[in-house]
């Protein structure tokens, strides 16, 4: 007789995706959280270091898109906090532990937006980053997830060209702009990198997450293909990526690339970079001055089901 996990497992071979009612092992129910509740709180914190160029940018249609492009994250952290509650987490816990500096959220979005040509960088890279991540969750094992990130993706890929659109107006416009392209690119690149998480070696969740197939590819994977796709970009915006190691290698038919500084990328997770003091901050204060909205919308929902029992 086979056991409950080698059913799932074939479950999984056979690429039949795992719903909410169906037996699970705990630990890919905790896996899952883990996860997802990390990318929804990217999506929310994500929100901020781009938020602080609403009231700057430089024109109308680049204000309206970039509102856009911000309230589509913040949709995603909702979607994403759903498909966590269907696992059994509960939403207030998982904002109290983002609020508390408790939960993990991507590294990227500790790092300061200092000029216009930021934006353009974050779109061109930080989106472009997430969607090599999220086209593999698109096919994750857990259907919730998976269905999630099919929207998801249709609208990073709009928030990437975004990017790569200011990123090409500048590099095409006076000195001054392509200067200042290339400056963020040269603050953008490696952060941007890490995004993909820890080398294969040091990476303590891909294997079973592999198995399991909630990761489709690795880390290092995902961040070959980003580099290999990247250098391509920046040679059309005629800008230079900030790394002399950066060479085509005919035999792997990949670009070679230099060492990450890894101990840049763990300050920054354990609450060291930039900006993750102002960040938190920033959150909790959100939080607190919307509170009056959570009691009103909570207080009209109690009214309409009064009515409705009333009614009943
Ligand atoms: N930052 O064993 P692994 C976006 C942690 S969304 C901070 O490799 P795993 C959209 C990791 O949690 C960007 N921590 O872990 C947007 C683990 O710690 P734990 C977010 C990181 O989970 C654009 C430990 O290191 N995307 O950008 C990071 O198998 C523009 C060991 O690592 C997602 O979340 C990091 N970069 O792989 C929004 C996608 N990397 O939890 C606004 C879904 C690793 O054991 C503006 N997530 N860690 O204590 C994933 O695919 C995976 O979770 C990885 C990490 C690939 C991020």
């Amino acid at each position: 007789m086979r056991t409950q996990e080698e059913i799932f497992q074939a479950k999984i071979d056979a690429e039949i995706k795992i719903e909410p009612k169906d037996w699970m092992p705990e630990k890919y129910r905790k896996t899952l959280i883990r996860q997802i509740s990390q990318h929804a709180h990217s999506e929310i914190v994500g929100m901020l270091p781009e938020g602080n160029w609403l009231t700057r940018a430089p024109n109308l249609r680049r204000k309206v898109a970039l509102l856009a492009k911000v309230q589509d994250e913040a949709g995603h952290g909702l979607y994403l906090y759903s498909a966590a509650e269907t696992l059994g987490a509960e939403r207030d816990q998982l904002t109290r532990d983002l609020l508390s500096g408790k939960a993990k959220y991507s590294s990227i979005f500790n790092y300061p937006t200092l000029t216009w040509a930021d934006i353009g960088a974050i779109g061109w890279l930080v989106d472009g980053a997430a969607i090599m991540n999220q086209v593999m969750l698109c096919r994750t094992s857990y259907g919730p997830y998976a269905r999630a990130m099919v929207r998801i993706c249709k609208e990073e890929s709009f928030h990437q060209r975004q990017g790569y659109e200011i990123m090409l107006t500048l590099a095409n416009g006076t000195p001054e702009q392509k200067e200042m392209a290339q400056d963020a690119l040269n603050r953008w690149w490696w952060p941007s990198l890490m995004m993909f998480g820890p080398s294969d070696k040091e990476s303590t969740n891909t294997a079973q997450s592999v198995k399991w197939k909630i990761k489709r590819k690795t880390n290092d994977e995902l961040r070959q293909q980003f580099v290999d796709i990247s250098v391509e970009q920046a040679e059309f915006l005629d800008l230079k990526i900030p790394d002399p190691q950066l060479k085509w290698n005919k035999k792997t038919n990949h670009y070679d690339f230099g060492p990450i500084d890894w101990d840049e990328f763990w300050s920054v997770v354990k609450g060291n970079g930039p900006c993750n003091k102002q960040r938190l901050k920033d959150r909790n204060k959100a939080y607190d001055e919307g509170t009056w909205v959570r009691e009103a919308a909570m207080a009209y929902a109690e009214k309409q089901d009064a009515k409705k029992e009333k009614a009943a």
